[in-house]
């Protein structure tokens, strides 16, 4: 009689583990909701903000193989333009991205507003 209670008991626990697996494999447990990472590394990843028809900060010292990235907080489309390339019009919420592959002075202007302008300086 013991052995037959032992025996129930050993069913009884095996199918509860059963369902709660089923009941976990059907998403009754939320999933962990995995945030998008954006890795950003303050040591190779630079951000410029554009705002009040200014760039923030307008110069900045990075080493070769950074990436500097331009956000626009302005209402207003600007641009990032230097010697060899020119972005889209960045809309407000827009960012442009650039990463500098060889040491030297780079010099930016808003292509829509020529006067607004920066610089980049690659060690
Ligand atoms: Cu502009």
């Amino acid at each position: 009689m013991k052995k037959y209670l032992t025996l129930l008991l050993i069913i009884v626990f095996a199918a509860s583990l059963l369902f709660m697996g089923i009941s976990c494999g059907n998403g009754g447990a939320p999933a962990v909701e995995e945030e998008e990472v954006t890795e950003v590394n303050s040591e190779t990843d630079h951000e410029v903000i554009i705002e009040n028809f200014a760039f923030n900060p307008s110069d900045l010292t990075i080493k070769v193989g950074d990436t500097v990235t331009w956000t626009n907080n302005d209402g207003a489309a600007h641009t990032v333009k230097m010697d060899t390339f020119e972005s889209d019009n960045l809309s407000k919420g827009d960012s442009f991205s650039f990463t500098f592959s060889d040491a030297g002075a780079f010099e930016f202007i808003c292509g829509v507003h020529p006067s607004m302008k920066g610089k980049i300086i690659v060690e």
